[in-house]
């Protein structure tokens, strides 16, 4: 090939992975170790901006993405980037367990984009089950910490997972990498080391710190978990509580077992965007789809939104949050 039209050759591996929980750190981790490559960590809010600088790379090669949940605002969007990748003939490969419309499925496969997709099994288990001939006898331990922290931990192959283990093993491993990911969310520096640590087959207790780290975050949390006690506030069929000095998935839990109700929902301004980041949560017995419904009363008020059925979150415009919880409230009515 002349070289002045082939462009440059393409060589990079990326993964765009979720940064805020151990299922999209720990994909990110055996990707890397099956594949090598670098790995890119994002939020909900900045996932499409990261998408489309990986994208702008002419030396892209093979891209995966990792735990990150399409909502209605941006899967078309989504759809069209990965299509200007795939006639460009860059692999692109799609990793997830949010709930993902029929309509969008085809287009990914109509565009050849691989897609590895279970609403059953939390992504890094996905990952495992299928590039396990890639990855080491460590593998499994970080897939059953990230079933374990999705709550995917009695689903068929997580199970399996998790059973290789001491449960009480896996239980402190993942609960002390979940609060190291956390307490960490700002400091990009070490969630790269981590996903370096876990692909380099490190357990959680061999890191720096890390369990120290894990009983600040906790008394942190037990300080969450006064205020929640006095700041909630219900309506007919949901607790809510606005949080202004810790995260609001942090408190997102107590808020829906202090208030009794089959849906509890936490909230914190994002001064910078004008925004309300939403984190909403439901009991075992809550028989709504919350994902589905977030995802559609958020774009509805000019937001977005989605996830889980029994968790899930979204960014709603900040004089829209009263609309939000209300009509929350209604369409669990
Ligand atoms: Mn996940």
């Amino acid at each position: 090939m002349t070289a002045g039209r082939a462009g440059p050759a393409k060589t990079k591996t990326v993964c765009l992975s979720h940064k805020e929980d151990t299922d999209g750190i720990s994909s990110a981790a055996l990707i890397r170790q099956a594949f090598g490559g670098s790995s890119v960590l994002v939020d909900y809010p900045g996932q499409m901006d990261a998408l489309e600088r990986i994208a702008a790379d002419p030396e892209l090669k093979s891209l995966y993405i990792c735990d990150l949940g399409l909502s209605k605002k941006n899967q078309d969007g989504f759809v069209s980037t990965l299509g200007a990748l795939r006639k460009r003939r860059v692999a692109v490969t799609y990793i997830d367990h949010h709930d993902l419309e029929p309509k969008i499925r085809r287009k990914l496969a109509s565009l050849k984009v691989k897609l590895i997709h279970d609403v059953n099994e939390c992504t890094t288990v996905q990952v495992y089950e299928k590039f396990k001939s890639k990855l080491d006898e460590h593998a499994p331990f970080i897939a059953a910490c990230a079933a374990v922290t999705d709550y995917m931990e009695d689903r068929p192959a997580g199970s399996r997972l998790l059973a290789i283990y001491d449960r009480q093993f896996v239980l402190v491993s993942a609960t002390v990498l979940t609060y190291n990911i956390v307490g960490h969310q700002k400091d990009p520096e070490f969630l790269q080391g981590l996903v370096e640590d876990l692909a380099a087959s490190k357990y959680p207790h061999e890191l720096d710190g890390s369990f120290q780290f894990a009983q600040t975050q906790t008394a942190k949390l037990a300080d969450v978990m006064a205020k929640v006690r006095t700041g909630m506030k219900t309506m007919k069929n949901l607790g809510y509580m606005e949080i202004v000095d810790s995260g609001a998935s942090g408190a997102v839990n107590f808020v829906l077992g202090f208030s009794g109700k089959d849906v509890g929902v936490a909230y914190k301004e994002r001064v910078d965007h004008g925004i309300y980041a939403v984190s909403v949560r439901g009991s075992k017995s809550c028989k709504a789809h919350l994902g589905k419904i977030t995802n559609e009363l958020a774009t509805s008020l000019g937001g977005f939104g989605g996830g889980h059925g029994k968790a899930c979150g979204a960014a709603i415009p900040k004089p829209k949050i009263r609309a939000f919880l209300r009509e929350l409230n209604k369409r669990l009515g």
